[in-house]
């Protein structure tokens, strides 16, 4: 067991090795936990961690310190670091990175590399990790001489946290952790042919905010990128100053408070009716850090026919990507927000009242699309239905705890019937879908917030994939709450099954899983299995009331389908809002 020391800054021009010189970089850009594994490359590194204050967590398998990084910084908004040995170790990483990527988390990845004169030759635990990670990574690098480590750390954290954040690698050969060098810090980066345009364009925002006192069925699309750019604030400004109806895509929920009397709920192929109808039916999209994902726009053609698009993003390669723009913006969303807001402001008294009449009939149109066909929760008396597990934690939640969840229907349910009051509460695999993503995540977030109520809700399937993290959990001690909704089977890829190929079920039963009690037990804490509703309440609070980690197994219904549903192909007007109904025969 490491002795943890308060290490002091180091002088410049202290000789070093390279694992120390990394330590004290990374100790600078403010780390104080690396989720990692380590390997023969990595030796040296991990004895240079071993009296260092930097916190090292053990995960027992790479993937999961990717997921954790991402957990820690999808929680916090800091950059998450995670380390691999070379070959298997680095290769592990890859789902993570790719991961991190579509959904723009800043992360670091350090892998070990064999050493630098065995590159090229089928060394032991060799494997070509820069070019393998090149299109799975914002921006990788190979360090070639231990005088190069500074710079390349501090570009590393930089690019990773700025612009689109993204997972930046860098490969560390094993003779670069041993060498020597008289340390020197460095305090500023020189990256010409990296250009942030934050600010966005005076005239373009000047028309914007024309545009949206003169639209007459405005929407706010509000995505990730808000988070990302800590603009929720300018958000929610934007949002009442206007009152203006807004969703938040499966990235942002949260962006706006989920309890907020403008936010509608999630769009997209699980989005609600009203959402949906709202998007198909607006003169004008106010696109803030999204980009027009496919399980959002369904059939493009025929996606917000009738809108004009105003799209906000930090990358100009989002505008105009998938829809085209009428009027792009590139910049951070937070200072084009704050620049936008006091333009509407500006405007106000001459354009209020311009479209007012029209504007409160947009309203009523989008509250009766709401009180039509709500989110519904669905209960049983004999079942526990997956909905009335989610109202339960939503309940227990209030808007206020961090809940993961990994992928499937049980993702789909949290996100619609979970309140998120805050950014940073909702933490899921977006734009990859990752099964395996959930409980690793939770590992990182609740590290990073130690006193935060944490949820990891996972499927029977990608819990699976994860137990092996039981270990992780039960050496911190970490109180994580996790849930397994537990309906025997691959659920969603079931219910495409049962909609689309005649309910032909292909390798999605599950029909093999640990008692609760016992797997919990093994590593030390509790849990148990519930299968009635009447003790869904209850064992909840017994979960949340158990100062350390809790499992706990619910059965629920078997074959419940997540509605409503846009078939895939189809037009987000077009859901399918409930199951079939029984047809009365004669
Ligand atoms: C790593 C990975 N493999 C396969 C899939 C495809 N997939 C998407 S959802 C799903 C079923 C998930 O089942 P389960 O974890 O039990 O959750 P449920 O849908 O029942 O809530 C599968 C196999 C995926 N998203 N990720």
């Amino acid at each position: 067991m490491a002795s943890t020391t308060t290490t002091q800054p180091i002088a410049a021009g202290t000789l070093l090795s390279g694992s120390q010189i990394l330590l004290e970089c990374l100790r600078r850009e403010g780390v104080d936990l690396i989720f990692g594994y380590p390997g023969g490359v990595t030796l040296p590194f991990y004895d240079a961690m071993y009296d260092h204050e930097i916190q090292h967590v053990l995960v027992r398998h790479e993937q999961n310190a990717a997921f954790a990084a991402q957990g820690y910084s999808r929680a916090t908004g800091k950059v998450g670091v995670c380390c691999a040995t070379s070959g298997p170790g680095a290769m592990n990483l890859v789902t993570g990175l790719v991961d991190a990527m579509m959904d723009s988390i800043p992360v670091v990845a350090i892998t070990g590399q064999v050493t630098s004169k065995l590159i090229g030759t089928d060394a032991f635990q060799e494997a070509d990790t820069f070019g393998i990670t090149r299109p799975a990574t914002k921006h990788n690098f190979m360090v070639k001489h231990v005088s190069e480590l500074p710079r390349i750390i501090h570009e590393a954290f930089y690019l990773a946290s700025t612009g689109r954040p993204g997972p930046v690698l860098v490969d560390i050969p094993k003779d670069i952790f041993q060498a020597s060098s008289h340390y020197q810090p460095v305090d500023s980066i020189h990256l010409p042919g990296y250009k942030l345009y934050t600010e966005g364009h005076t005239g373009q925002i000047r028309r914007a905010a024309q545009m949206i006192w003169e639209s007459e069925r405005p929407m706010v699309y509000a995505g990730g990128g808000i988070i990302h750019s800590h603009a929720h604030d300018e958000l929610k400004e934007l949002v009442e100053l206007a009152d203006l109806p807004t969703v938040n895509t499966l990235m942002g929920l949260g962006a706006l408070p989920g309890n907020h009397r403008n936010f509608i709920s999630m769009p997209g192929m699980h989005g609600s009716y009203a959402a949906n109808m709202g998007m198909y039916n607006t003169d004008l999209i106010i696109a803030l850090g999204v980009r027009f994902d496919d399980r959002v726009t369904g059939r493009l053609a025929a996606f917000a026919p009738h809108a004009k698009v105003i799209h906000v993003d930090i990358d100009p390669s989002e505008i105009s990507k998938i829809r085209n723009a009428e009027l792009p913006i590139v910049g951070d969303a937070k200072k084009v927000l704050q620049k936008l807001n006091r333009v509407m402001r500006e405007l106000e008294p001459e354009m209020r009242a311009l479209k007012s009449n029209q504007r409160a009939e947009w309203w009523n149109t989008i509250r009766g699309w709401m009180e039509e066909h709500p989110l519904k929760h669905e209960f049983s008396i004999d079942q526990i239905k997956p909905q009335h597990l989610m109202a339960e934690i939503n309940r227990i939640s209030n808007g206020e705890a961090i809940v993961t969840t990994d992928v499937g229907q049980h993702q789909m349910w949290a996100a619609q019937l979970i309140r998120y009051d805050h950014p940073r509460l909702w933490i899921n695999s977006g734009g990859l879908g990752t099964m395996g993503f959930g409980l690793p995540s939770a590992i990182g977030a609740q590290m990073a917030c130690p006193d935060k109520l944490v949820f990891t809700i996972c499927g029977d399937g990608g819990f699976q994939m994860s137990i092996p993290e039981f270990a992780t959990i039960a050496n911190h001690k970490l109180p994580i709450k996790i849930i397994v909704m537990n309906n025997g089977y691959l659920g969603m890829v079931r219910q495409w099954q049962e909609l689309f190929y005649n309910n032909r079920l292909s390798q999605v039963t599950l029909d093999s899983f640990p008692d609760a009690t016992m797997l919990a037990g093994a590593y030390g804490f509790k849990g148990r299995t519930i299968d009635k509703p009447e003790e869904l309440r209850a064992a909840l609070e017994e979960a949340v009331n158990e100062p350390g980690p809790y499992f706990l197994n619910v059965r629920v219904t078997p074959t419940e389908n997540v509605y409503p549903m846009v078939p895939a192909g189809g037009a987000i007007n077009e859901m399918v809002l409930t199951p079939p109904q029984p047809v009365a025969v004669a």
